[in-house]
């Protein structure tokens, strides 16, 4: 049925209509976001945590995931016999993928700057990693080793010392977290990789655990990255006073930016790709074209029927956060993409690079016919770990300064001091603060 078009992919009509910015946004198709339902629980589990450490870990453990737990350290063995066991397919893919994302982490690195503001005066700013990370990794459904590479890689590129990896305990393989995370792991070499399924690993984390009598204590990481439910998103929100946490990643977002060049079925199977992922996940069309419109409608017909999770990909489509956006020309569809600021965009117009070029919010833009986000969540080098939900437009997607801060180093000689001493007392005696003047003016006696 090749001439039947997806009727259930929403339209919003924005030709003509000179909104705002704010307006704009407001009219962006977007799933509700439910934080604080978990907040309670969370709050719960984290301090039973912070309590009873791995005694609690075990209760929850059999509560939320049905296994006997005396200590969540997987041995070593366990992660040396899941690489082995992992397809060799599989096994080169990773490698791949590692080998491309350590290259782009790696030129990403900032300079430190030594800057001399006056003659014997010198402020450095000077990046130093974070020591250790905790990485929390989602089990169930989506079992994605891809993103342990995502999470991995930067961290080890940004020079962190000790990274450490949970993910939630399996019934199905002994009460381990799922063999092909356990490999990737194995693959980055990780060797801390705890059975720790979702706000108790967030917890554990943040706060350490102390020893019992079954395995050692798990240390307190100063950065907690990760995917995960909204368990796991409040979780990460409510210790975010003692630790520091990457961008919430939530529920993935494509648009596609196209014009009446873009190829329908290459459009439709990118829509299609990220809304496998979730029946909330969005896919959004933004062109000035109706006559690529109606093609991509009828490319999604056809290919809806024969992907593999169709009934999520058709929800996803159909759901209030999916939709084609009609748009004046090229140049409206890039204030709309913008407004919007989608986790991923792809340009598929005339020009795609120099339209690429002039997006403001994006978490990652994909270019052209041959750059699909596919190519981006495995294999292109850039990193998958990306700010959703509008949040591009002040959030970056996981890279190498997540894991990096920076200390600011002041050195004035005698003479240096003495130049500004006059400044500081008179600013110091603005904000009637005379013992800040003071401090200078004792090293200066007349
Ligand atoms: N597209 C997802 C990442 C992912 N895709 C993992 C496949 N595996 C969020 O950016
Ligand atoms: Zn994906």
């Amino acid at each position: 049925s090749n001439l039947e078009s997806f009727s259930q992919f929403p339209l919003l009509d924005l030709r003509g209509r000179h909104l705002n910015t704010a307006e704009l946004k407001a009219a962006m198709p977007r799933a509700e976001t439910t934080f604080d339902v978990a907040s309670h629980a969370v709050e719960e589990i984290i301090n039973k945590v912070r309590g009873d450490g791995f005694a609690a870990l075990a209760e929850l453990a059999s509560r939320f995931d049905g296994v006997q737990q005396q200590h969540p350290l997987v041995p070593q063995e366990e992660l040396v016999r899941a690489l082995e066991a992992l397809d060799p397919a599989v096994r080169a893919a990773l490698e791949e993928s590692i080998a491309r994302a350590r290259v782009f982490a790696d030129a990403q690195k900032p300079d430190d700057a030594t800057v001399e503001i006056a003659p014997g005066a010198t402020v450095t700013h000077k990046w130093v990693p974070v020591s250790r990370v905790g990485l929390y990794v989602p089990g169930g459904l989506a079992v994605y080793p891809s993103s342990v590479v995502m999470n991995v890689v930067p961290a080890m590129a940004a020079g962190v010392g000790s990274i450490a990896l949970a993910s939630p305990p399996q019934k199905d393989f002994g009460g381990l977290p799922h063999p092909t995370i356990l490999a990737a792991a194995r693959l980055l070499g990780i060797d801390e990789v705890y059975a720790i399924g979702g706000a108790q690993a967030v917890a554990a984390f943040a706060y350490g655990v102390p020893a019992n009598d079954f395995g050692p204590a798990l240390a307190p990481v100063d950065v907690v990255t990760g995917p995960g439910n909204v368990f796991v998103a409040t979780a990460k929100r409510l210790v975010k006073s003692v630790v520091g946490i990457d961008a919430e990643a939530g529920t993935t977002e494509i648009a596609i930016l196209a014009d009446d060049s873009a190829e329908p079925a290459f459009v439709a199977a990118d829509l299609i790709s990220q809304a496998e992922h979730d029946p909330h996940a969005a896919s959004v069309l933004v062109t000035p074209s109706e006559k690529l419109a109606e093609a991509v409608r009828r490319e999604l017909a056809a290919q809806i029927s024969s992907t593999k999770h169709v009934e999520r990909v058709r929800e996803a489509l159909s759901g209030p956060q999916s939709g084609v956006i009609m748009v004046d020309d090229v140049e409206h569809g890039i204030a709309v993409c913008d407004a919007y600021a989608a986790e991923h965009l792809e340009i598929h117009t005339q020009n795609a690079s120099g339209i690429a070029g002039r997006i403001r919010n994006a978490g990652a833009v994909f270019v052209g016919n041959y750059s699909p986000v596919s190519l981006g969540d495995y294999c292109a080098g850039s990193n998958h770990v990306l700010p959703t939900s509008g949040t591009a437009t002040f959030a970056s997607g996981l890279n190498v300064t997540t894991f990096l801060k920076a200390v600011q180093i002041v050195d004035y000689n005698q003479r240096a001091l003495r130049e500004v001493s006059g400044h500081i007392v008179s600013l110091a005696t603005a904000e009637d603060l005379p013992a800040h003047g003071d401090a200078v003016t004792v090293r200066f006696p007349s």
